[in-house]
């Protein structure tokens, strides 16, 4: 994978991809990363796409009044006004993420997958946590969460209560994905392979899987690239893509 520690960025033609931030109160050096990344590098750009997992959870729009979140959606509303366009997706952790944050942060909501054309190439977007189908475990519980159903049900509780039961859902995950293969929480190949087969891009981004790299993919004689975004536990990253290609860059 490329590596590169000062990339020329430019308003013109210039778009940053990031994901799995994993934001919340108690990680306060990440967090400062991100808003310094967001004044120093996304502010040099033409657009900021985040694949996901922005949020450590989002327990609803309504607590959008909590300082955290405030100071993030404060940073987001001064890089919009500068004119760099932010592109938000779901990941798993923060799927309840609504319209109410995105107009105050000034952040543009997509569907996971979406497609759009980089500088003349079709880049296919994810969050990747829907390639994981060997995860027979969380997909069922992907499919309960991600019912509009269910989510009312769920936004109808009060905050409190709803935070709980995620901290709750959430010791359970860590305690499940000890007894899960490396493999088993990885991409499964036959299911990039039918959505490439869909989608015909010339690449594929997204993250979830916290394994960063650059991987190329045979189909019918032509080369398509999927590019896995790293995570901002231990330090930022994000991948820079031009006229000239895209590149992975570490904070
Ligand atoms: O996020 P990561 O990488 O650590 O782990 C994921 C999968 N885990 C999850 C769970 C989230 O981390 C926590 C929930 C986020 C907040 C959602 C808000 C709204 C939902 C509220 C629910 C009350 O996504 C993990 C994968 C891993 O990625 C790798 O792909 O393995 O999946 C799991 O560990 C899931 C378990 O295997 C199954 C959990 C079953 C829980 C069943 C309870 C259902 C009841 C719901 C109603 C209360
Ligand atoms: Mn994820």
């Amino acid at each position: 994978m490329q590596m590169s520690l000062n990339p020329n960025l430019n308003k013109q033609d210039s778009t940053l991809f990031i994901s799995d931030l994993h934001l919340c109160a108690s990680r306060p050096g990440i967090t400062a990363a991100f808003i310094e990344f967001l004044q120093n590098t996304a502010s040099k750009v033409k657009a900021l796409y985040i694949l996901g997992d922005l949020f450590e959870y989002w327990a609803g729009d309504d607590d959008i009044d909590d300082t955290f979140h405030q100071q993030i959606i404060s940073s987001f509303k001064n890089l919009s006004a500068t004119g760099v366009k932010v592109f938000l997706m779901h990941g798993n952790r923060d799927f309840l993420i609504a319209e109410g944050f995105c107009q105050m942060a000034g952040i543009t909501l997509l569907d996971d997958p979406t497609m759009i054309d980089l500088h003349g190439k079709k880049a296919l977007l994810s969050h990747g946590d829907d390639l994981c189908v060997d995860d027979v475990a969380y997909q069922q519980f992907r499919i309960q969460v991600r019912d509009k159903k269910w989510q009312h049900e769920f936004l109808n509780q009060p905050l409190q209560i709803r935070k709980k039961q995620i901290e709750a859902i959430r010791a359970r995950s860590e305690q499940e994905k000890t007894q899960k293969s490396l493999e088993i929480m990885d991409v499964n190949n036959e299911a990039v392979i039918a959505l490439l087969r869909k989608y015909q891009p010339d690449m594929l981004i997204h993250g979830h899987t916290h394994r960063p790299n650059q991987h190329s993919i045979d189909l019918n004689d032509r080369l398509i690239t999927r590019w896995v975004l790293g995570d901002w536990y231990e330090q930022g990253s994000y991948l820079v893509c031009d006229k000239q290609g895209c590149k992975s860059v570490s904070l």
